[in-house]
């Protein structure tokens, strides 16, 4: 297991995820330390068995909000808490068992080597994904490229990465969206205006089904309708950077 790091921390939101966060968390706290959890409100029962993990384990920290706000609003609240204590990044993973734990070393060590990075996981998918969350996310990840004028962002969606936490902060404090599922999507587009470089990895993702454990909140209409009004207020920003990213990319200092 690794030192407790003071610089880069696991950051787990979680809402209603199941049994599966108790083996997430495990799964993070064998390859890093220390772990966050923040817990987003949620009312499965789930809480109060990670408060008792954390008495066990110092490397374990439980935040608790005590009403659900959302992914990116969870998010926000343990970046704030982690700026505070003095780290400088976050890797940010999902509590319900879908994202590769082992991974993190790797995702780390690629955040450490370039700190003005963000590191992005590009989803590599098994036979369990569904057909209509892969093609969704062909869709995202078009906009996402047209509207950082293919900078160079491997995946759009996926909530395994590494952020620098400053930049991260500067882009939520000043708008009062990306607090729910347009969280993923709308901070790689906005890090990449700031100037943030994606580097992209390889991670496979699991889609467990509800007989493994397997819990989603992702309402098809809901959210697709919040990634839609996402990608409207991108492409205004998209339009009035557009001189700085044309010029960025013609003299080659693209991020
Ligand atoms: N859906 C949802 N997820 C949240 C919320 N707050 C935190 N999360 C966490 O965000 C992650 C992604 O959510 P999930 O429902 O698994 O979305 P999916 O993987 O895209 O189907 C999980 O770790 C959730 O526990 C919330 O209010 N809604
Ligand atoms: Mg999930």
């Amino acid at each position: 297991m690794s030192a407790l790091s003071t610089s880069h921390l696991v950051l787990i939101p979680s809402y209603n995820p199941g049994a599966k966060v108790f083996e997430t968390v495990r799964a993070a706290r064998a390859q890093w330390a220390p772990v966050w959890v923040v817990v987003d409100g949620s009312t499965d029962g789930t809480t109060q068995t990670l408060l008792a993990m954390a008495v066990e384990d110092p490397a374990l920290r439980v935040l608790v909000l005590a009403e659900n706000s959302g992914k990116g609003a969870a998010v926000l609240h343990g970046l704030d808490e982690a700026a505070r204590l003095g780290f400088s990044h976050v890797l940010c993973m999902d509590s319900d068992g879908q994202h590769p734990a082992d991974l993190i070393p790797a995702f780390m060590a690629a955040s450490q080597q370039a700190p003005g990075a963000m590191v992005l996981g590009v989803p590599v998918f098994d036979a369990s994904a569904p057909a209509l969350r892969v093609k969704g996310r062909k869709i995202s990840n078009w906009w996402a490229n047209l509207e950082t004028l293919w900078s160079g962002i491997g995946d759009s969606l996926y909530g395994f990465r590494v952020y620098p936490v400053e930049p991260l902060r500067a882009v939520m404090r000043g708008q009062r969206w990306m607090r729910r599922f347009d969280f993923d999507p709308e901070a790689v587009v906005r890090l990449c205006w700031r100037g943030v470089r994606p580097l992209n990895l390889a991670a496979p993702v699991k889609y467990l089904s509800p007989a493994e454990g397997g819990v989603s909140h992702f309402n098809y209409w809901r959210d697709n309708r919040l990634l839609t009004w996402m990608h409207i207020r991108l492409m205004l920003g998209f339009v009035l950077r557009l001189p700085q990213l044309l010029f960025r990319k013609l003299t080659g200092t693209t991020p």
